[in-house]
């Protein structure tokens, strides 16, 4: 493909791109952004998302088909508000869309709906998952046949209104030299539809072995978690949400910890920053949105890829984002 980044959907607004190869298919399942009216505020309320559609693409350089609706806030018996970045995963025969959304009392909760085809639809269970929190789960699928689920985000993400898996009475955000809040990662059960575990922090490294500070801003963990593996290791890459860049870090297991190595992304147009990184047909991509189409509206975000290419020692060079 070009070395610029391509719009993937010209003609409507999707962002925070999860994308997996089933079949030898590409297929993407971003949040679909629209223009709900309500006013852009720190807590994330105008990201007001409401269904997910499904993205497939045969190559890199072709057609995207778009599969249309496959989940709507109106078929979740749970629903509050705010469909936001959700994950799919392949097991038995079966998919597994994992997805945040406000329950009625405007708590984040993790929903898995499930459907027998990549592209949907997706069939909602009755309640969220139990024990879940926070936003943005992604699932990454181990060769030891166990899936992992990261999940979490800060601010509107609420992750900073729990402590060890407990609602705190009020949110508490770590400052200065604390140390940062952690992303969560928790191990599926067979189901798929539990954790099989207590979820635990993922814990990012600086070069001397210490966890990263609250302070840190540029590099410390926001939300957008994504996990994938290149030569034996494990890459731990996220969003650090207000200082705005697209980070990886380093570990030998799905558990981490992970040793922080650098940006894969600088500051795109608009707010958030959220990606993907996939492996298609022998090359590596970075799936990631911006607001360029909406004219800087960082609510209205829109999906782009674009290669992304590794140094001899497994780091990631880094993509400016203004003109990725
Ligand atoms: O789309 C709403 C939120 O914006 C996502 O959950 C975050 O990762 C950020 O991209």
């Amino acid at each position: 493909m070009n070395k610029k980044a391509r719009y993937l959907v010209p003609g409507d607004y999707m962002a925070d791109p999860a994308v997996h190869v089933f079949n030898g298919k590409l297929y993407i399942y971003p949040s679909h952004d629209w223009e709900s009216g309500v006013e852009e505020n720190d807590n994330g309320d105008h990201f007001n998302m409401k269904d997910y559609h499904v993205f497939s693409m045969e190559d890199m350089d072709g057609e995207v088909t778009d599969h249309g609706v496959v989940l709507d806030t109106d078929n979740i018996a749970w629903a509050g508000r705010q469909l936001w970045d959700c994950d799919v995963a392949f097991k038995d025969g079966k998919y597994y869309m994992y997805f945040p959304l406000k329950d009625q009392n405007d708590i984040f909760r993790i929903g898995v709906a499930i459907s027998e085809r990549p592209e949907g639809p997706f069939i909602p269970q009755e309640n969220p998952m139990k024990g879940s929190y926070s936003i943005d789960p992604a699932i990454f699928h181990d060769g030891n046949n166990e899936y992992y689920m990261y999940f979490g985000g800060l601010w509107g993400g609420q992750l900073q209104r729990y402590r060890n898996n407990k609602a705190l009475e009020c949110a508490v955000l770590p400052e200065g030299n604390e140390l940062a809040l952690c992303g969560k990662v928790a191990r599926l059960s067979e189901t798929m539809l539990d954790f099989a575990e207590e979820p635990r922090d993922v814990v990012i490294l600086d070069e001397n072995g210490k966890p990263l500070t609250a302070g840190d801003t540029e590099r410390r963990f926001f939300e957008a978690s994504w996990v994938h593996q290149y030569n034996g290791k494990y890459y731990f890459s996220y969003s650090t949400g207000d200082t705005h860049l697209l980070c990886y870090a380093i570990g030998d297991n799905p558990y981490g910890p992970f040793t922080y190595q650098g940006v894969i992304l600088t500051p795109v147009v608009g707010w958030t920053t959220h990606h993907a990184i996939v492996e298609f047909k022998g090359k590596w991509y970075l799936f990631h949105h911006d607001s360029v189409p909406s004219g800087g509206r960082t609510w209205l975000r829109s999906l782009k890829v674009c290669e992304l290419q590794y140094n001899e020692d497994g780091t990631i060079r880094t993509i400016e984002g203004i003109n990725a």
